[in-house]
């Protein structure tokens, strides 16, 4: 495949966009953004829900590839979820088979298989194929964005990596993410490397930085070309220090989506 160039970022206005609207183009990339919300400083930007086909068909027409991160990213009523990451995700893949977009990164997350048991010493680490086990209505639609992905691989040719993100932010801010921490740089450094490899069909990765207390296992990112940088460890000290260990039998120490297993949804619709 070309190295990608121009590259639709959806979600640019949140968190993960903002940094990466910093970090991807020192990696070779032309970025067009697009959010429902206004991109700060980016005047440019599209503004658009990913319920509005005709937008996204224009929004990806000519790119060379999208960064979907754009949805709600964590849990709420299974009616917006279903809206925004659900037909919004399909809505986004149709727009890029309709204009020949060859391949998307899509913002899975760690939430896909949440209620997986975080293992403990001397276990293995958590493979890439292990079964899927959302902790919410979000890590459902996490599921269904993976699934998305490989059904246009196997109909369409749409290659697609699908990154389980763990906590992608400055820092790591509990301990539970001292084991998730992606950190912005590697996050850049891991999109680009899913940008980039060759022949990925539909292959699924984890995101996180080289966390000495790592949970999952990162070889399928690694086999992408992605090397990390970076390790949560140098945030350990203080912030077990701030913070302590949270409860044995708590969420955040039984399974890898933590407190998100116990997050009750938003109720009412
Ligand atoms: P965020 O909530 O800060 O940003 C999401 C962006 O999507 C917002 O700017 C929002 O306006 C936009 N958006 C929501 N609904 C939309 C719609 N219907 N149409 C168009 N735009 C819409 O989330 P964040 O933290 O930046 O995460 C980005 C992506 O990465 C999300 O898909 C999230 O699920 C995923 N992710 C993030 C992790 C993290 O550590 N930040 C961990 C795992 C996954
Ligand atoms: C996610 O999927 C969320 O989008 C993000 O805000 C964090 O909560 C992250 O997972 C996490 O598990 O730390």
């Amino acid at each position: 495949m070309a190295v990608p160039r121009t590259v639709l970022l959806t979600g640019a206005a949140g968190g993960v966009g903002t940094l990466m609207r910093e970090l991807l183009p020192p990696h070779g990339y032309e970025l067009r953004l697009l959010d429902v919300a206004p991109v700060p400083g980016a005047p440019d930007a599209i503004v658009a829900d990913l319920a509005d086909r005709a937008a996204l068909r224009e929004a990806v027409r000519g790119v060379d590839a999208i960064v979907h991160l754009a949805g709600i990213s964590l849990e709420s009523t299974f009616d917006k979820i279903m809206a925004a990451n659900i037909a919004g995700t399909y809505n986004l893949y149709e727009a890029a088979r309709e204009e020949g977009v060859p391949r998307v990164v899509f913002a899975s997350s760690n939430h896909a298989v949440g209620f997986t048991r975080q293992p403990r010493e001397g276990d293995p680490l958590v493979p890439v194929d292990t079964p899927h086990r959302p902790d919410t209505f979000y890590g459902l639609s996490k599921c269904f964005g993976e699934d998305l992905a490989q059904l246009y691989w196997d109909l369409h040719g749409v290659e697609t990596v699908s990154v389980r993100i763990g906590s992608c932010f400055p820092e790591p801010t509990s301990v539970r993410m001292l084991s998730m921490w992606l950190s912005p740089a590697d996050g850049a450094r891991l999109l680009h490397a899913a940008l980039t490899a060759e022949d990925v069909a539909h292959t699924v990765v984890y995101g996180s930085s080289a966390n000495t207390r790592a949970w999952w296992d990162l070889s399928s990112a690694r086999a992408l070309g992605f090397a990390p940088q970076d390790d949560s460890e140098v945030y350990a000290e203080k912030l077990i220090a701030e913070k302590g260990f949270p409860p044995e039998d708590s969420a955040d120490a039984l399974y890898l989506g933590g407190h998100f297993c116990v997050s009750p949804p938003q109720w009412p619709h």
